[in-house]
């Protein structure tokens, strides 16, 4: 069966382009520095970004991770959404390898932290207290929606951390989605940080990578830390030149994912006891759920629609995540609207 797999898009595989590149790419040994690929790759992120200098990591988690880590010392403090991905899904890898200690704060429907939050859980200068070293954001927020941060509110939110003396690290794994989707050049919503973490390996469709990107000291830094935790890549080179077709070839298309997943939107709300949440989509993520009535719940319809060879994600125990991407055409997303009324009308 030809499964429509709907569950992230971390699930894309590379596209036939990224498979000649790789196998032609230029290689060399990264850990010194010689990999033209790789270089070429995050002088482009650089670039883009509007930063100094990218690195190469081997995921969005080490990127995230690595800055952190440059960022702060130990014992020193973060202040991050309840719902980042840094929070929830890295494994508390800040704490257990860093040292960093963290401050959740309520992310707001629309992915943002209050200033007002942020302003009051700034520490004092107090030597009971943990020094607070760092801001991070995360755009798009994947778990208030996959919803866009604004470039009023990053700038807001950086000039109000550098007015303090504080740091701005953004967890962009899909920073190009919140461009595109915003209609604003990508380096509009990563100037006002400090750091930036991007992924090219969700819907970008590269096999595996970010780049983690911002001044050339940070970089350097950052270099060292990544040579720590083991993320020291040989010939990477292959994995990066995937990476270039990414970032010259996939990112305006991205607007595409975000028209069909607001068909699927569309599509399913049409669906009797079919909830959206509400604003979905913003981006290429459409979450909802199934309403009281429905006798089944999130498990047992993911269980049924498997059997139809749709695969979408459980984010609680009525509702899904369901995310487009290159590999979901208009006739999968169809079909996955007849997927979901099949499921839920047979009961
Ligand atoms: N997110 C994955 C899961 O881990 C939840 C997904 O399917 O969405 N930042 C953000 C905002 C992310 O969504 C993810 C992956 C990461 C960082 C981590 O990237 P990887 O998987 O490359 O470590």
């Amino acid at each position: 069966m030809e499964w429509i797999d709907l569950r992230s898009d971390t699930v894309t595989l590379p596209t036939p382009l990224m498979r000649e590149v790789m196998a032609q790419a230029q290689v060399g040994d990264d850990v010194y520095g010689e990999d033209p690929t790789v270089n070429r790759l995050q002088a482009m992120a650089a670039e883009m970004m509007g930063m100094e200098a990218g690195l190469f990591v081997p995921s969005g988690t080490m990127g995230n991770l690595v800055a952190m880590l440059a960022h702060c010392g130990r014992g020193d403090e973060v202040i991050l959404g309840d719902q980042a991905h840094t929070f929830v899904y890295e494994a508390g890898g800040i704490s257990a390898l860093g040292g960093v200690h963290s401050r959740q704060l309520p992310n707001q429907p629309d992915g943002s932290l209050a200033l007002d939050d942020i302003r009051r859980a700034i520490r004092p200068d107090d030597i009971h207290q943990p020094v607070t070293r760092l801001v991070a954001l995360e755009n798009t927020q994947n778990r208030c929606g996959g919803v866009a941060l604004t470039v009023d509110y990053t700038r807001a939110v950086g000039d109000f951390v550098h007015e303090r003396g504080l740091l701005l690290h953004m967890d962009g794994a899909r920073i190009f989605n919140a461009a595109v989707a915003l209609g604003v050049p990508v380096e509009q919503l990563t100037q006002p940080a400090d750091s930036v973490t991007f992924c090219i390996s969700k819907a970008l469709c590269a096999p595996v990578g970010s780049v983690l990107c911002g001044s050339g000291e940070f970089i350097k830094q950052a270099l060292r830390i990544r040579k720590q935790l083991g993320g020291g890549m040989r010939q990477a080179g292959i994995l990066a030149a995937a990476g270039v077709v990414a970032l010259e070839h996939m990112v305006d298309r991205l607007a595409e994912d975000h028209t069909r997943a607001a068909r699927l939107a569309q599509g399913l709300a049409g669906i009797q006891g079919m909830l959206l949440d509400a604003g979905s989509p913003y981006t290429n993520m459409v979450f909802c759920s199934l309403d009281e009535n429905i006798p089944l719940d999130a498990r047992q319809t993911v269980a049924a629609l498997e059997r139809l060879g749709v695969l979408v994600g459980v984010v609680g125990a009525r509702r899904f995540r369901i995310v487009l991407h290159y590999w979901i055409n208009d006739q999968a997303v169809e079909q996955t609207i007849e997927a979901f009324r099949e499921v839920i009308h047979k009961v």
